[in-house]
This record gives C-alpha cells, sequence and structure tokens, in this order.
C-alpha cells in the first residue's frame, strides 16, 4: 500500500511574492505535499495595511506556484486555528519570528502543533529581503487610480472601524501616510485622507465657501496621490449645481478618489462649525435626493462611493429630521452617510447612529469628532460608526507652530532661538527619498 504523503503547511500573506517564498516553498516540497494557509485580506486588515491584491488575486498566484498542492484561508492572523484544523505534519516558517509580537505567534503555532504532533521546521531566513520592506518601496509603483478608488471599499469589507484624516498638501499627507504606532502586536495607522473643503480653502487664504473649485482642489490631490498610496474620501461640499453633477461626478470618480461626501445644504455654503449657523440653509430633500441620483446614475465604476452628509443637527433641527433625511439619501442610492454635529458631545450623534442602526445594519456611517473630540474611536464603533474622520487637525497643527516661528524670529531679531523648534535641514533633505 502506498504510504499517505506527509502534509506541511505554510501561512502567507504574499501580496509581494519573492524569493524568500521560493526557498520556503522549495524546502517545504522535501517533507511532503504543501497546503498554502493564505491570510485573508479581513485577517491582515486587522494588524496591518489592507494588501494591494485581494485575497482571490493572491490565491490565483500561489495555486499557480510549482509545489503548491493547495491554497487553503487563514481567517486569523494566529495560526494555532488552522493548525488545529488541518492537523499537518510540518510547518515551515522562516526563523524571522522569535521577537516582538511575532512571539506570541510562534508560540501558539508550536503549542498547536504539539497537540495535534505535528513539527516545526525553521528555515533561515533569506537575507536582505522582508516583505515589508518590499511593500513600503512599492507602495507608489503598485497603486493606479482604479486600486486606489477601490481601496475604500475592500477595507470596509475587511474592518468594521476605519480611521481616515485631513491632508491639504502632500507634505501633510506623506506625514500622515507614514505614520505608524504599534500597540500589543497591532500595526495601528491612518487608513486614508479626507479632503477637507475648510483646509484646502484656509491653506490658501480663502473662505470655505466654495469659492476654491474642484478643479483646482483636484490638481492638490493629484499632487498627493502622486507621493502616497492610501484612499482618499473628497469633501464635495455641497456637490453644486444639480445639472453639473453628473459631469463632476466623473471627473472625481477617474481620478482615484474613492468617495465623494455632499452636504445637503444650498445657497452660499458656509462652513458647519461657525458659531452662527443661522444664515446657512438646508437643501430640501427631494432636491438633494435627486443629486444623488443624478451622481449615482453618472458613475462608471461600482467602487465610487457617494455618500450623504446630514446637516439637521448643524442647523439646529431634531433627530427625527435627521432620520427622515437618512430614509430619503439611502433610497435615492447614497452608499453612506456622515451624520455632522457641532455639539461638545457626542449624545445627538450617538443618538442618531442608534436608531440608523436598528434599520440599516451596513450602511457606512462617519462620524467627524471636530468639537466633541474627547470621544474615543472605540465609542464611536461601539455606537455604530464605521468611519471616523479627523477633519481639520493637521493644518491647524501647522498654523501654531509657523505663527511661533515668525514671531520669535521678529522677536530675537535672528533665527537662532527657534532652531531648535525646527526640523533640522539634513533631515528635510533627507525626507524625500531621492534628494541628491
Ligand atoms: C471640512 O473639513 O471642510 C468639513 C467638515 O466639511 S466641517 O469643517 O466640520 O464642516
Ligand atoms: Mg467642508
Amino acid at each position: 500500500m502506498k504510504k499517505k504523503k506527509k502534509t506541511v503547511y505554510i501561512a502567507l500573506a504574499a501580496d509581494t511574492i519573492h524569493h524568500g517564498h521560493i526557498t520556503l516553498i522549495e524546502k517545504g516540497k522535501k517533507y511532503g505535499d504543501i497546503v498554502i494557509g493564505l491570510i485573508t485580506d479581513k485577517a491582515i486588515a486587522e494588524h496591518k495595511r489592507i494588501p494591494y491584491l485581494n485575497y482571490e488575486q493572491r490565491k490565483k498566484i500561489l495555486s499557480n506556484l510549482k509545489g503548491v498542492t493547495k491554497v487553503i484561508p487563514q481567517k486569523e492572523y494566529d495560526y494555532s486555528v488552522n493548525i488545529f484544523k488541518l492537523k499537518p505534519d510540518y510547518m515551515i516558517h522562516g526563523d524571522d519570528w522569535k521577537k516582538g509580537y511575532d512571539k506570541t505567534l510562534r508560540n501558539n503555532a508550536i503549542k498547536a502543533l504539539k497537540a495535534c504532533k505535528g513539527k516545526l521546521v525553521e528555515i533561515p531566513y533569506t537575507k536582505g529581503i522582508s516583505s515589508d520592506a518590499l511593500t513600503k518601496s512599492q507602495n507608489l509603483n503598485l497603486v493606479t487610480s482604479d486600486t486606489r478608488r477601490g481601496m475604500l471599499q475592500r477595507l470596509l469589507r475587511a474592518k468594521n472601524f476605519l480611521r481616515f484624516i485631513e491632508a491639504h498638501s502632500p507634505l501633510s499627507a506623506l506625514i500622515s501616510e507614514n505614520a505608524l504606532v504599534k500597540k500589543n502586536g497591532r500595526h495601528i495607522f491612518f487608513d486614508g485622507f479626507w479632503s477637507s473643503s475648510l483646509t484646502d480653502s484656509t491653506s490658501m487664504g480663502k473662505p470655505d465657501n466654495e469659492y476654491v473649485d474642484n478643479s483646482l482642489r483636484l490638481t492638490g490631490i493629484n499632487h498627493i496621490f502622486d507621493v502616497t498610496s492610501k484612499p482618499l474620501i473628497f469633501d464635495g461640499d455641497t456637490g453644486g449645481k444639480k445639472e453639473h453633477f453628473d459631469m463632476k461626478i466623473k471627473t472625481i470618480e477617474r481620478s482615484g478618489v474613492s468617495a465623494i461626501i455632499i452636504e445637503d445644504k444650498t445657497g452660499l455654503k458656509k462652513n458647519s462649525l461657525l458659531q452662527n449657523t443661522k444664515n446657512q440653509q438646508q437643501e430640501n430633500i427631494k432636491s438633494f435626493s435627486e443629486k444623488i441620483s443624478i451622481g449615482k446614475k453618472a458613475q462608471l465604476s461600482s467602487d465610487f462611493m457617494i455618500i450623504a452628509r446630514i446637516e439637521s443637527f448643524i442647523l439646529g433641527k431634531k433627530i427625527n429630521d435627521a432620520m427622515t433625511r437618512a430614509h430619503a439619501y439611502i433610497k435615492a442610492g447614497a452608499d453612506g452617510i456622515m451624520i455632522h454635529s457641532k455639539s461638545k458631545n457626542p449624545n445627538e450623534i450617538f443618538s442618531f447612529a442608534r436608531k440608523f442602526r436598528k434599520i440599516y445594519k451596513n450602511v457606512p456611517l462617519i462620524g467627524v469628532p471636530s468639537t466633541y473630540n474627547q470621544v474615543t474611536e472605540k465609542e464611536l464603533e461601539k455606537n455604530g460608526f464605521n468611519i471616523v474622520i479627523y477633519a481639520n487637525q493637521m493644518l491647524r497643527a501647522s498654523y501654531p507652530a509657523m505663527m511661533n516661528v515668525a514671531m520669535k524670529i521678529l522677536k530675537n531679531g535672528r533665527a537662532k532661538e527657534v532652531e531648535k523648534d525646527l526640523f533640522s535641514i539634513k533631515n528635510i533633505l533627507n525626507l524625500i527619498p531621492g534628494t541628491k
């Protein structure tokens, strides 16, 4: 009787296949039939940034590699669940997981293998190559307008809660793109950018009243896209004239923006956080719903999103008005709702979210905690929000920093005293790759 071949388990994310992966597979083949546990988009996104290639694309590549017998999903970042399911004779892994959070993964895998009578085979990590480093250097090369646009919907499917931050310049976007905090083995970072009408206008010294038009703002976004790889949500103000909205949507969609948020205001748009909003007018429900429908009909791809922003609380109206509008806008085709508020606490948006979530289980809900900034991401998520937008903090941070420097130079009649407040010349030169 022919002896049953041994099973060899290799877990991979495999967003960027490199020779290190091939070495793993070549070694693994010597022990038996290789089953790849391909980590799902969702499992990766809980710990790191979402892979460029989706699960099915990555599966197709791996399934066609010589020596791979089967590809199964690994739905958790931790290997042990699949080890218990598959009970492999061997598991192959590079020996580079003995430190940091990976150590916990290793310990759990060893325990699971022991319980299933399997063996861990560690092979020397291929020097000079790391998927993380490769991905970082390839970030920009891997992003087309289409892939960037689709990222928001992929992220919404993969994660319960997303974190977006305002970017008003390529430099502010670069800082946010690369900002990273490591906590309990998880990478915490921004999922994407908010192109704010307030900060785009302010950084040009113009009022936030739709004077700075879309073509100017899209030029700025194009510069941001030159040097970053994350998705962007566009603050579309009122959306402008209904009659122009179909063309506007096509232009914005083509640029690689993932979503436009339009607010239900009419007349000369003013910023919602102004103390006195008495001279601001909300659009009537029918007309705003028509605008949404026009936009939805105009878009060409299925991954572009049109999100309706409800200004009822901003204009002193009650939750019933906000809910009536939510129903109408979703019926008109809105892909998500942003509920805005300039209250000092999140009570009104939480009441709205509770009512909203009873009816709409899966429609993305967005909060913008500028005035109720004590609210935590955890609280927003618990109350049914899917996206937080930090709408203006990067620009507001830059103003006092520049003001301080300008005043100090004036006071001292020289620049020596401000030097300690500044990024060094060496750092600024090294900031941009390719500077020689
Ligand atoms: C923006 O950032 O431009 C916004 C949010 O629209 S708010 O400033 O609160 O109106
Ligand atoms: Mg705005």
